[in-house]
């Protein structure tokens, strides 16, 4: 794992443009800060995926068409808020089926699985710790699952790779198996803008917590008062980029790596795409990668979509 985060960070710092990869965001002190980032009111994601999961659960049981028991497999499950909210519902509606929340986090399954215990005492769960791929091709074959990928996590990732990622899914699936995915939809630019350059500071703290990381895991001496956030969205392709941006001319050391890198005065490290999708683009990937699209599920301000696609 360190060796990976290494060498990716010398990748992108001796790259041009430079660049390091969000999925380095979330150790504990980023995953703490992206709860703070899901209590704002300015980051609509959560309250309108929460509304979806809420308020339509039952249309969801219903479009499912399992009979008898099955199985819920949420990558990367997070925190379990607004999952907990779905499962609740299931229980309540008599549906039958275990928990797999899979996460290559151990610390963040067994918060989780503290929060479900406390929450639904009586749910059946067998968490999975490890690489979501297989945990799916160990699944068996007499019983049907919904899988789970919420959040706009998908939105973090570049086209081609978010399209190689479902259809990596998609062949692990069986095909009585369901895949429900959240969406956030393209809407007025400044209610995305507000989002992510919120006036809290906090996406701009949860950016600068790569560089503490690096300096922490890697014995870098990145001076954090020597660097600024900045975001952008661009509401013709429906791209948020975030950067971190050199206020002056550095060098800047990593031990672990035994390497200066140079920052020009003003240059920009990008370090996250949110992507935000049209109808059109979510159909198309839906069908490039050889599911079909069962339903797509709105909250009122049709801010969000969670789709659910058959294989
Ligand atoms: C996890 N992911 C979907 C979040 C997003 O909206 O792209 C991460 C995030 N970055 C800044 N704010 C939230």
């Amino acid at each position: 794992m360190i060796e990976q985060f290494k060498k990716d960070v010398d990748t992108g710092l001796s790259a041009q443009p430079k660049h390091l990869s969000s999925k380095y965001f979330y150790d504990d002190i980023g995953s703490q800060i992206f709860q703070k980032i899901m209590a704002m009111p300015e980051y609509y994601l959560t309250d309108s995926e929460f509304e979806i999961l809420s308020l339509q659960a039952k249309q969801i049981a219903e479009k499912l068409n399992f009979y008898g028991t099955f199985n819920i497999i949420e990558l990367g499950a997070g925190d379990g808020y607004k999952t907990i909210k779905l499962l609740k519902n299931f229980i309540e509606l008599g549906l039958e089926f275990t928990y797999i929340p899979v996460d290559i986090s151990k610390k963040a399954i067994d918060i989780l699985l503290e929060k479900v215990a406390k929450e639904i005492p009586d749910l059946k769960v067998k968490p999975f710790v490890g690489d979501y791929f297989k945990l799916l091709s160990t699944m068996p074959n007499d019983i049907p699952s919904l899988v789970l990928f919420l959040g706009s996590n998908i939105g973090n990732f570049k086209k081609d790779d978010a399209q190689y990622f479902l259809k990596s899914i998609q062949n692990h699936l069986k095909p009585n198996d369901k895949l429900l995915i959240g969406f956030d939809l393209q809407k007025n630019p400044i209610t995305i803008k507000n989002a992510y350059d919120d006036p809290h500071g906090i996406t701009k703290a949860f950016n600068m917590n790569l560089l503490h990381r690096i300096n922490n895991e890697l014995g870098a001496d990145f001076r954090l008062d020597k660097f600024d956030f900045y975001c952008h969205y661009n509401p013709v392709n429906g791209e948020v980029r975030s950067y971190l941006v050199s206020l002056k001319q550095q060098d800047v050391y990593i031990k672990s790596l035994d390497k200066s890198y140079s920052f020009d005065y003003n240059e920009l490290i990008w370090t996250e795409l949110s992507k935000k999708y049209s109808f059109t683009e979510i159909e198309s990937f839906c069908t490039a990668s050889k599911f079909k699209l069962t339903h797509n599920f709105l909250d009122c301000k049709h801010y969000f979509i969670d789709s659910l696609w058959s294989v």
